[in-house]
């Protein structure tokens, strides 16, 4: 009904303190290194680059923190950030992708443009690849780590209730989340979940019934409620085979050619206006190998063809 749009505003998001690991703050520039501009441009969409939220222009806070919530001020700092530029970006008409930097970064990007779709009168779906649910709360989490708890953020689980103000924010219903991929839950994390409506496909269901099966039924439940996705990769969703260069890797994930067919099949459905690439951790990676491989499967989220890609595709040069 409306038509896909032609531009697409890159922003890159170096924040890497929500994870365990340093590195993922090079992941914006690994990811343009690996070619994302020129790709995209390729297939066609007209690519403005926004460059990278600079850390030392954020404005800080200093109330005290919530208990369980590592370098929460400057977590905070960069949501409230990220999530004005996020929302000013899905107002342009343009399709924001979002170069991470850890997942804490989705707290921002997704209350961004869902705030803008909401005013928009149109449902935001949010599709999680990644082999954690990330939806902790201070109350379930072990590490303190805010990059396991995204997902639960964004949909309004209590803990990190002033994380962004209330303006800003836009949270989601469970039904509107769906994980993909997941092989590492906490047993709190589990048992929040299991509580909440929300899509869940993990390894042994893919396994079982194969990606494409599970992926329609997902695109099916956005289309029929004339919904909007936003897309939230985390680089662990693959295996480590195909992209060691994260800081989480966790064994058994999706392979090379299941990734690329959920890209592919997201791109058959027209539904998808914004897009996350977190959790890349350069300093890790094998010679640019999982910065080369996130950026294969954003073509094919964009409509590259298997058949127009360069043989070999993914050689390690
Ligand atoms: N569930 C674990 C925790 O909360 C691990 C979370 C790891 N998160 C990421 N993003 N790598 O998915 O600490
Ligand atoms: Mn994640
Ligand atoms: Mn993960």
């Amino acid at each position: 009904t409306d038509s896909y749009p032609k531009d697409i505003a890159l922003l890159g998001v170096p924040i890497e303190v929500g994870a365990s690991q340093k590195g993922a703050l090079m992941g914006p520039a690994a990811l343009r290194t690996a070619g994302i501009v020129p790709l995209l441009e390729s297939l066609d969409f007209s690519v403005t680059d926004h460059g990278d939220i600079l850390r030392r222009e954020l404005t800080f806070t200093d109330e005290a923190p919530p208990p369980n919530a590592k370098h929460y001020r400057e977590i905070k700092a960069w949501t409230g950030e990220t999530a004005q530029r996020a929302y000013a970006m899905a107002k342009s008409g343009a399709i924001p992708v979002f170069l991470g930097g850890d997942h804490s970064l989705s707290m921002g990007s997704v209350s961004g443009v869902a705030r803008h779709w909401h005013a928009q009168g149109r449902e935001l779906f949010v599709l999680w690849l990644d082999a954690h649910a990330d939806y902790n709360t201070p109350a379930t989490t072990i590490t303190g780590n805010m990059h396991g708890m995204s997902g639960a953020f964004l949909c309004g689980e209590p803990g990190l209730d002033d994380l962004l103000p209330r303006a800003l924010r836009s949270p989601i219903a469970p039904r509107q989340l769906g994980l993909l991929g997941l092989r590492s839950v906490d047993r709190l994390e589990k048992e929040l979940l299991g509580q909440r409506d929300v899509w869940i496909a993990d390894m042994r269901r893919i396994d079982e019934f194969g990606v494409g099966v599970l992926i329609r039924e997902f695109i099916e439940r956005v289309s029929a409620r004339n919904g909007v996705l936003h897309v939230s990769l985390d680089v662990d969703f693959l295996d480590p085979v195909s992209a060691p260069g994260v800081g989480t890797t966790v064994s058994g994930g999706a392979t090379y050619r299941e990734a690329h067919l959920v890209m592919e099949m997201l791109q058959d459905s027209g539904l998808v206006r914004s897009l996350d690439l977190v959790e890349l951790n350069p300093f890790l990676d094998n010679r640019g190998l999982s910065a080369r491989t996130v950026v294969e499967l954003v073509g094919s989220l964009f409509g590259q063809q298997i058949h127009d890609r360069p043989t070999p595709s993914n050689a390690v040069v």
